[in-house]
């Protein structure tokens, strides 16, 4: 049961008088953006005494930033990003998870936003069969699904055109769903970050040095410095529209771009110089959490442990909706504490909490343990066994709603 979920995760509530934010973007109008590749560590960071997200770092002053949020996707990437945003459950792990639920309906945050009178659109300019989305969304239940065939194939650079003909596109939209929906839900879902990371002479706006010419890192901050520009156009859009004031916005990233072991000796200089210590697991893992629009935040920046599963409920939370099915994650403004089910991109049973991260045993490793604030490795104890008996048993919990998902008749 839920109450089982939140004595296994052992969290503290915190009181919601410190962070006042239940209903407080009530029958705002939601853009969700989710951004191909962003990963926390480029966030307020400069390179070459310029910013690498400077249309990001201005929009935290209006905003409340979680910078303490991990990746959680399976092996179905920016899709499973997309499905622990819309249902708050984990994601199968080994397969895409869209492959496991078949294309069945599913409680999800769309449905939820409908029966509270919203129209829900989602929009990302690749080709829908890429990560079976012809299934994944039917499965969402968006009302309105725009793909590469209503965006218009223009200034294509990787897998289709760039960000800012989708954001251009879903701008346009807006006044065709106003005259269908009192409130609107629109899901955003970004591309041109995608790795190579290789951009047009003319949208490389960073003046790097010469040391990151063609180098896998730097053409990484040259792509998200490009997308960030078009975040803030769009948001810029919002503005001038008059949306901005009256929107719940939420940025956040699906997954790593600089996966790993960086590709070569050059990265690994890049990434010391940028980040003054060798690039390591959480650099990898968290991406940045964004909740914005007008009048509602004071540039405050929370820490508490989260995931992606945690997005919905959190934005649920503001909205002040009660959702009709379990969700796995939590409210970030009111849990200081969690424990963070990771798998795919670390082995099953590998865990998150607020001082440990675990990667479980492989084939090829031992299992290690890392002090979360240090990165050291550290030794195991009576309550790091607990934790993984019980990270476990979340993970298990959260198999099970999947598994009735894809039974379902
Ligand atoms: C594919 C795009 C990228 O449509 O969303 O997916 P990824 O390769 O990052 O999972």
């Amino acid at each position: 049961s839920e109450q089982d979920v939140e004595k296994l995760k052992g969290n503290d509530y915190v009181p919601a008088n410190e962070h006042n934010s239940y209903g407080i973007a009530k029958d705002r109008h939601v853009f969700v953006i989710q951004v191909e590749s962003l990963q926390g560590f480029v966030i307020n960071r400069k390179v070459n005494g310029q910013e690498i997200t400077p249309y990001l770092n201005a929009l935290l002053k209006d905003s409340t930033y979680f910078d303490n949020v991990y990746q959680q996707i399976g092996a179905g990437n920016t899709s499973d990003a997309e499905w622990l945003m819309h249902t708050s459950i984990y994601p199968e792990g080994m397969d895409p998870t869209v492959n496991v639920i078949n294309g069945k309906p599913v409680p999800s945050l769309p449905r939820t936003l409908q029966r509270n009178g919203y129209g829900t659109a989602t929009y990302h300019a690749d080709d829908i069969t890429y990560w079976n989305r012809e299934k994944l969304y039917p499965a969402l239940g968006f009302d309105y699904v725009y793909t590469n065939k209503e965006i218009p194939a223009e200034q294509e650079i990787g897998f289709g055109p760039a960000d800012e003909v989708l954001f251009d596109f879903a701008a346009k939209q807006l006044p065709i769903q106003f005259k269908k929906h009192e409130k609107i839900y629109s899901n955003i879902i970004t591309l041109t970050s995608h790795t190579p990371f290789e951009m047009p002479e003319d949208l490389q706006y960073l003046v790097l040095p010469d040391s990151y010419d063609n180098t896998y890192v730097g053409n990484y901050l040259q792509s998200v410095r490009y997308t960030d520009e078009q975040i803030g156009v769009f948001i810029d859009t919002l503005k001038e529209v008059g949306l901005y004031d009256n929107s719940l916005i939420l940025v956040y990233g699906d997954h790593s771009g600089v996966h790993g072991a960086p590709v070569t000796k050059d990265d690994e200089a890049i990434l010391l110089d940028l980040l003054d210590h060798p690039y390591n697991l959480q650099d990898r893992f968290i991406v940045p959490v964004i909740f914005s629009g007008g009048g509602l935040f004071s540039g405050e920046t929370i820490s508490h442990l989260g995931g992606q599963i945690d997005l919905m409920p959190t934005l649920l939370n503001l909205l002040g909706i009660e959702h009709d099915a379990q969700m796995i994650g939590h409210d970030l403004f009111h849990y200081e504490n969690n424990l963070l089910g990771m798998r795919y991109h670390l082995p099953g049973s590998s865990f998150i909490n607020d001082d440990t991260l675990y990667v479980a045993p492989s084939a090829k490793l031992p299992a290690i343990l890392y002090n979360l604030e240090t990165m050291k490795e550290k030794s195991r104890t009576n309550k790091t066994q607990q934790s993984i008996d019980n990270a476990l048993k979340i993970m298990q919990q959260s198999d099970q709603i999947l598994k009735s998902y894809s039974n379902r008749k």
